[in-house]
């Protein structure tokens, strides 16, 4: 399958990104992958994670596989939820990895380093670590309580402001963001969120898609 057109445009594309959307399998039958991604590429997410915390590596795999062709038609990194040799071996522009030590170290090991790592974190301690260990990118979270990672706790609006003043890498606020709190997201210092549940269940995908990137500035 043909990379995007050059390895480091998906890290310009990571920049500049402001609304990263997940298609996670929690929400989305494994017969939907396609329209969803689709729908959510079209609508005009920035970045696209697939997450399947459920299935074993050759299924995420078989996923992964169908929403490339899309994500890759309409100019949208894909990014690999934990399972970093799926990455390596189906060139994905970015992977996520979750809290554990030297994760970051890890994931550039195995999928090298023209693919983008990006890591979870929960704190501003975590956030600082994350960076320190060269993590291209933090999902910073999750700011309020969320059915989609319900054993965390939500960690609040008021070191979001904090974590941009310290940090240079993209920082994409996580957990709970939807269209009612978006407002004061933003005013607490977010510049770029992550959403899952809001765009995965609306009604319609691409509209709401396009209705939260017309809120970000
Ligand atoms: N990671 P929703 S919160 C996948 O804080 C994930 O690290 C989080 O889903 C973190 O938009 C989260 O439905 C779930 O709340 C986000």
């Amino acid at each position: 399958m043909q990379p995007m057109s050059d390895s480091r445009s998906s890290f310009t594309v990571l920049q500049n990104a402001k609304l990263y959307g997940i298609l996670d399998l929690g929400y989305v039958l494994p017969e939907r992958v396609e329209n969803m991604t689709a729908a959510l590429c079209e609508g005009g997410v920035d970045l696209l994670q697939l997450r399947a915390k459920k299935l074993n590596v050759a299924e995420v795999e078989k996923l992964a596989l169908r929403m490339l062709p899309i994500t890759r038609a309409l100019g949208v990194p894909l990014i690999i939820n934990d399972h970093l040799q799926v990455a390596a071996a189906l060139g994905s522009e970015g992977v996520h990895v979750g809290q554990d030590d030297e994760a970051v170290a890890r994931a550039r090991a195995v999928v090298g380093p023209d693919v983008f790592v990006g890591k979870s974190t929960h704190s501003l301690d975590q956030a600082c670590a994350a960076a320190d260990e060269q993590a291209d990118y933090i999902g910073f979270g999750p700011l309020y309580a969320t059915g989609t990672k319900p054993d965390y706790m939500p960690i609040g609006l008021a070191n979001v402001a904090e974590a941009h003043r310290r940090l240079s890498l993209p920082i994409f606020c996580i957990g709970g963001v939807n269209e009612a709190r978006l407002p004061e997201i933003l005013a607490a210092g977010a510049r770029r969120v992550v959403v899952v549940s809001a765009l995965l269940l609306a009604a319609d995908v691409r509209q709401h898609v396009r209705d939260l990137k017309a809120l970000l500035p």
